[in-house]
Protein backbone atom coordinates (compact mmCIF):
# COMPACT_ATOMS: atom_id res chain seq x y z
CA UNK A 1 0.00 0.00 0.00
CA UNK A 2 1.55 3.09 -1.13
CA UNK A 3 1.37 5.57 2.18
CA UNK A 4 -0.51 8.84 2.92
CA UNK A 5 2.44 10.66 3.97
CA UNK A 6 5.09 11.16 0.89
CA UNK A 7 8.25 11.78 2.98
CA UNK A 8 7.57 8.45 5.21
CA UNK A 9 10.73 6.10 4.97
CA UNK A 10 10.26 2.94 3.28
CA UNK A 11 11.57 0.81 5.88
CA UNK A 12 11.74 -2.93 3.32
CA UNK A 13 14.33 -0.31 0.91
CA UNK A 14 16.51 0.82 3.90
CA UNK A 15 16.70 -2.85 5.70
CA UNK A 16 17.74 -3.93 1.43
CA UNK A 17 14.81 -6.50 1.82
CA UNK A 18 13.42 -7.98 -1.24
CA UNK A 19 9.37 -8.87 -1.29
CA UNK A 20 8.74 -12.80 -1.40
CA UNK A 21 7.15 -13.84 -4.55
CA UNK A 22 5.70 -16.78 -5.18
CA UNK A 23 7.83 -18.81 -8.11
CA UNK A 24 6.06 -21.93 -9.88
CA UNK A 25 8.23 -24.63 -11.91
CA UNK A 26 6.99 -27.39 -14.12
CA UNK A 27 9.40 -30.46 -13.41
CA UNK A 28 9.67 -33.48 -16.07
CA UNK A 29 11.54 -36.04 -17.32
CA UNK A 30 11.08 -39.04 -19.88
CA UNK A 31 14.96 -40.72 -20.33
CA UNK A 32 16.72 -42.47 -17.84
CA UNK A 33 16.01 -42.41 -14.30
CA UNK A 34 12.67 -40.39 -14.81
CA UNK A 35 12.39 -40.78 -10.49
CA UNK A 36 15.48 -39.87 -9.79
CA UNK A 37 15.70 -37.28 -12.41
CA UNK A 38 12.38 -35.58 -10.48
CA UNK A 39 14.12 -36.03 -7.01
CA UNK A 40 17.57 -35.17 -7.80
CA UNK A 41 15.43 -31.92 -9.19
CA UNK A 42 13.36 -31.30 -6.18
CA UNK A 43 16.79 -31.55 -4.03
CA UNK A 44 18.65 -28.99 -5.65
CA UNK A 45 15.65 -26.52 -5.89
CA UNK A 46 15.43 -27.26 -1.85
CA UNK A 47 19.19 -26.69 -1.86
CA UNK A 48 19.30 -23.17 -3.52
CA UNK A 49 19.51 -20.57 -1.00
CA UNK A 50 16.79 -17.96 -0.91
CA UNK A 51 14.14 -20.36 -2.58
CA UNK A 52 11.75 -21.53 0.19
CA UNK A 53 9.74 -25.04 -1.47
CA UNK A 54 6.28 -24.70 -0.18
CA UNK A 55 4.72 -27.48 -2.06
CA UNK A 56 5.90 -30.34 -4.06
CA UNK A 57 2.76 -31.99 -5.98
CA UNK A 58 2.34 -35.69 -6.35
CA UNK A 59 3.98 -37.63 -9.49
CA UNK A 60 2.00 -37.83 -12.64
CA UNK A 61 2.71 -40.20 -15.48
CA UNK A 62 1.46 -38.52 -18.69
CA UNK A 63 1.58 -38.89 -22.09
CA UNK A 64 3.91 -36.66 -24.52
CA UNK A 65 2.31 -33.68 -25.60
CA UNK A 66 4.23 -32.88 -29.16
CA UNK A 67 7.49 -34.79 -29.82
CA UNK A 68 8.90 -37.30 -31.87
CA UNK A 69 6.02 -40.46 -32.66
CA UNK A 70 8.40 -42.45 -30.20
CA UNK A 71 8.77 -40.11 -27.39
CA UNK A 72 8.65 -42.28 -23.89
CA UNK A 73 5.57 -40.82 -21.21
CA UNK A 74 6.96 -38.50 -18.99
CA UNK A 75 7.05 -38.36 -15.25
CA UNK A 76 5.53 -34.83 -13.52
CA UNK A 77 5.28 -32.95 -10.92
CA UNK A 78 5.05 -28.95 -9.50
CA UNK A 79 6.98 -27.66 -7.37
CA UNK A 80 5.53 -24.12 -5.48
CA UNK A 81 8.32 -22.03 -3.86
CA UNK A 82 8.89 -18.36 -2.17
CA UNK A 83 11.96 -16.48 -3.60
CA UNK A 84 13.54 -13.24 -3.21
CA UNK A 85 15.40 -13.96 -6.59
CA UNK A 86 14.65 -12.45 -9.84
CA UNK A 87 13.05 -14.13 -12.61
CA UNK A 88 16.71 -14.46 -14.48
CA UNK A 89 18.52 -15.95 -11.87
CA UNK A 90 15.96 -18.33 -11.05
CA UNK A 91 15.77 -19.69 -14.64
CA UNK A 92 20.13 -20.18 -15.15
CA UNK A 93 19.15 -22.09 -11.67
CA UNK A 94 16.65 -24.26 -13.75
CA UNK A 95 19.09 -25.09 -16.47
CA UNK A 96 22.44 -25.14 -13.89
CA UNK A 97 20.24 -28.17 -12.40
CA UNK A 98 18.76 -29.63 -16.02
CA UNK A 99 22.55 -29.75 -16.84
CA UNK A 100 24.03 -31.27 -13.62
CA UNK A 101 21.26 -34.40 -14.66
CA UNK A 102 22.68 -34.87 -18.45
CA UNK A 103 20.57 -32.67 -19.92
CA UNK A 104 21.25 -32.78 -23.70
CA UNK A 105 19.90 -29.68 -25.34
CA UNK A 106 19.16 -31.46 -29.11
CA UNK A 107 16.13 -30.76 -30.72
CA UNK A 108 13.88 -28.50 -28.79
CA UNK A 109 10.92 -31.55 -28.62
CA UNK A 110 13.72 -34.49 -28.24
CA UNK A 111 13.16 -36.66 -25.22
CA UNK A 112 14.54 -35.59 -22.07
CA UNK A 113 15.92 -36.61 -18.75
CA UNK A 114 15.76 -33.73 -16.97
CA UNK A 115 13.05 -30.78 -17.97
CA UNK A 116 12.93 -27.66 -15.54
CA UNK A 117 10.47 -24.99 -16.47
CA UNK A 118 9.49 -21.94 -14.45
CA UNK A 119 6.18 -21.41 -14.52
CA UNK A 120 5.58 -18.03 -13.11
CA UNK A 121 7.17 -15.43 -10.86
CA UNK A 122 4.24 -13.66 -8.85
CA UNK A 123 3.22 -11.18 -11.02
CA UNK A 124 6.15 -11.00 -12.72
CA UNK A 125 5.38 -9.96 -16.76
CA UNK A 126 8.27 -11.42 -18.95
CA UNK A 127 8.61 -11.30 -23.22
CA UNK A 128 12.19 -11.99 -23.95
CA UNK A 129 13.17 -14.98 -26.10
CA UNK A 130 14.54 -17.52 -23.51
CA UNK A 131 12.39 -16.45 -21.36
CA UNK A 132 8.41 -15.76 -21.25
CA UNK A 133 6.19 -15.35 -17.86
CA UNK A 134 3.82 -16.32 -17.16
CA UNK A 135 5.11 -19.76 -19.68
CA UNK A 136 2.83 -18.64 -22.56
CA UNK A 137 1.34 -22.64 -22.75
CA UNK A 138 0.96 -23.38 -19.17
CA UNK A 139 -2.67 -22.42 -18.54
CA UNK A 140 -3.45 -25.41 -21.66
CA UNK A 141 -1.27 -27.98 -20.47
CA UNK A 142 -3.00 -30.46 -18.31
CA UNK A 143 0.67 -32.02 -17.28
CA UNK A 144 1.43 -28.70 -15.58
CA UNK A 145 -2.33 -27.58 -14.64
CA UNK A 146 -2.89 -30.97 -12.78
CA UNK A 147 -0.46 -31.06 -10.58
CA UNK A 148 0.10 -27.47 -9.28
CA UNK A 149 -4.26 -28.05 -8.63
CA UNK A 150 -3.30 -30.56 -6.31
CA UNK A 151 -1.62 -29.29 -3.86
CA UNK A 152 -2.53 -24.63 -5.02
CA UNK A 153 -5.72 -25.38 -5.28
CA UNK A 154 -6.50 -21.81 -4.45
CA UNK A 155 -3.80 -20.73 -7.37
CA UNK A 156 -4.04 -18.87 -10.83
CA UNK A 157 -2.05 -18.59 -13.91
CA UNK A 158 -1.41 -14.64 -13.80
CA UNK A 159 -3.82 -12.88 -16.81
CA UNK A 160 -5.41 -16.70 -17.69
CA UNK A 161 -7.12 -16.92 -14.27
CA UNK A 162 -7.72 -19.38 -11.54
CA UNK A 163 -6.37 -22.60 -11.83
CA UNK A 164 -9.83 -24.39 -10.89
CA UNK A 165 -11.21 -23.09 -13.48
CA UNK A 166 -8.59 -24.26 -16.06
CA UNK A 167 -8.18 -27.47 -15.04
CA UNK A 168 -12.17 -27.99 -15.71
CA UNK A 169 -11.23 -27.16 -19.74
CA UNK A 170 -8.27 -29.18 -19.71
CA UNK A 171 -7.79 -32.54 -21.59
CA UNK A 172 -6.99 -34.58 -18.96
CA UNK A 173 -6.32 -37.85 -20.95
CA UNK A 174 -3.14 -39.38 -20.45
CA UNK A 175 -2.48 -37.94 -17.31
CA UNK A 176 -2.25 -40.62 -14.07
CA UNK A 177 -1.29 -39.83 -10.67
CA UNK A 178 1.51 -42.15 -9.45
CA UNK A 179 1.28 -42.38 -6.10
CA UNK A 180 3.25 -45.27 -5.77
CA UNK A 181 6.06 -43.04 -6.90
CA UNK A 182 7.15 -40.69 -3.53
CA UNK A 183 9.38 -37.81 -3.65
CA UNK A 184 10.66 -36.58 -0.31
N1 LIG B 1 7.37 -31.22 -21.98
C1 LIG B 1 7.52 -30.75 -23.20
C2 LIG B 1 6.77 -31.25 -24.34
N2 LIG B 1 5.83 -32.24 -24.03
N3 LIG B 1 4.69 -33.62 -22.54
C3 LIG B 1 4.51 -34.06 -21.28
N4 LIG B 1 3.58 -34.98 -21.05
N5 LIG B 1 5.26 -33.60 -20.22
C4 LIG B 1 6.22 -32.66 -20.41
O1 LIG B 1 6.89 -32.24 -19.43
C5 LIG B 1 6.45 -32.17 -21.72
C6 LIG B 1 5.66 -32.68 -22.78
C7 LIG B 1 8.47 -29.69 -23.48
O2 LIG B 1 9.29 -29.40 -22.47
MG1 LIG C 1 9.20 -28.02 -20.99
MG1 LIG D 1 12.34 -26.48 -20.64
Amino acid sequence: MTSPNPHAIDTDTLSGMKPLRKVVYSIGSNLGDRQGNLQGAVDALRDTPDVIVVDVSPVYETSPVGGPEDSPDFLNLVVVAETTLEPRTLLERALAIEDAYGRERTSHWAPRTLDVDLIMVGAAVVDHEDLRLPHPLAHERGFVLVPWFAVDPQGEVPGQGPLAALVAEVDDAGITRRDDLVID
